[in-house]
């Protein structure tokens, strides 16, 4: 066994929340051997269904759950945490557009930032998975001048599962055949899910799957609003599988990335493939299981990417555009 991790996890009462703290309390996230503390941060309207959600949790007798901090402050809430999970937010309201989201939002990350900043352990790795995530994990990260850059990071896993999905079921092959898939830019309607890189039993897609049309039209669509459609047909967004893709992303930014493979993660820019540097861009990144990543360099991209690179590049230009005050 080894020593306690904290996870700090804010939103915690919400509809995501509601399976991914279950997780992680079970150990799917840090493994069989790492025993964890949750920390609990949400709005105080919410303490009181915050509390039924720790009873429930303490009644599943998690052998791996030493603690739990339930709180409505920022400072206890990352006080010593060495991962954290944003998932906390408004939801975006009927009629509301990205803009408003944006502006909505942001100024909630502006504290969370300064907290993660003054009271998280120096190890710290931020995971952002509330919309706008990609916005909100720079708001954050440029209010934690203390806290390097690399440590910010926004959810684009979900993205990736999703397209991996729509590849095995249109090529009858199973998910585990499906690797290299990219998501690049905003988790947004502008991702491009770079299917020309992706591989499908260590071939192109294009080889196997020969529908170009398809892979160029309703695969891209349908990655970009399957948010959309679930709500549609749910009533409300994806809980469950983003949850699970929370675990994902932060399961594998501490396990060795397979030889050959990448996942999706948006994390600061380093100026690779022209991306302004700082800007929180979903790339391909490797992991090299001791909580670090890289952006893979060198994978060829054709005009048809370098189009929705750029398209989703001004999207997420526009949204810093709207928080520029916020960014400290
Ligand atoms: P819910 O509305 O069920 O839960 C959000 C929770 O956040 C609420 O309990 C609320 O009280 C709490 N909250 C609000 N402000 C807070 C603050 N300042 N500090 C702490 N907690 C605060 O939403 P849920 O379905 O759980 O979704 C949460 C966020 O995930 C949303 O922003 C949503 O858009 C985003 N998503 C991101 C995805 C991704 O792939 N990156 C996919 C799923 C989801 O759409």
């Amino acid at each position: 066994m080894t020593s306690p991790i904290r996870v700090a996890v804010t939103g915690a009462a919400g509809s995501i929340s509601y399976s991914l703290l279950f997780r992680i309390a079970s150990g799917e996230m840090l493994g069989p051997d790492t025993p964890v503390i949750l920390h609990l941060l949400e709005i105080p309207p919410a303490m009181s269904a915050l509390e039924g959600v720790a009873m429930e949790i303490q009644d599943c007798a998690f052998p791996l759950l030493q603690d739990m901090v339930l709180t409505d402050e920022a400072k206890t809430g990352f006080d010593g945490a060495h991962i954290a999970i944003l998932v906390g937010g408004k939801p975006r309201g009927p009629g509301m557009l990205r803009a408003d989201l944006v502006e909505a939002n942001g100024p909630i990350f502006t504290g969370q930032g300064r907290a993660i900043n003054d009271f998280a352990d120096d190890d710290i790795r931020v995971c952002v998975v509330g919309n706008p995530c990609n916005t909100n994990a720079l708001i954050a990260m440029h209010n934690a001048p203390d806290v390097p850059n690399e440590r910010f990071t926004a959810m684009t896993r979900l993205d990736e599962n999703r397209a991996k999905s729509q590849l095995a079921d249109k090529s009858g092959r199973p998910i585990s055949a499906i690797t290299n898939l990219g998501i690049w830019g905003n988790h947004s309607k502008t991702m491009y899910p770079d299917f020309f890189n992706t591989r499908i039993d260590g071939k192109p897609v294009t080889d196997v799957i020969d529908d170009t049309a398809w892979l160029k039209e309703e695969f891209i669509s349908t990655v970009q609003g399957r948010g959309a459609a679930i709500i549609q047909a749910r009533g409300s967004s994806s809980a469950a599988s983003a949850a699970n893709a929370a675990i994902d992303h932060v399961r594998d930014w501490f396990t060795p990335t397979p030889e050959g493979d990448w996942h999706a993660m948006a994390v600061p820019s380093t100026g690779a493939y022209g991306i302004e540097e700082g800007l929180i861009f979903s790339y391909p990144v490797r992991c090299d299981g001791e909580g670090n990543y890289e952006i893979v360099e060198g994978i060829e991209l054709n005009d048809f990417a370098k189009a929705k690179i750029a398209e989703t590049k001004e999207e997420l230009l526009g949204e810093r555009e709207i928080v520029k005050n916020l960014l400290g």
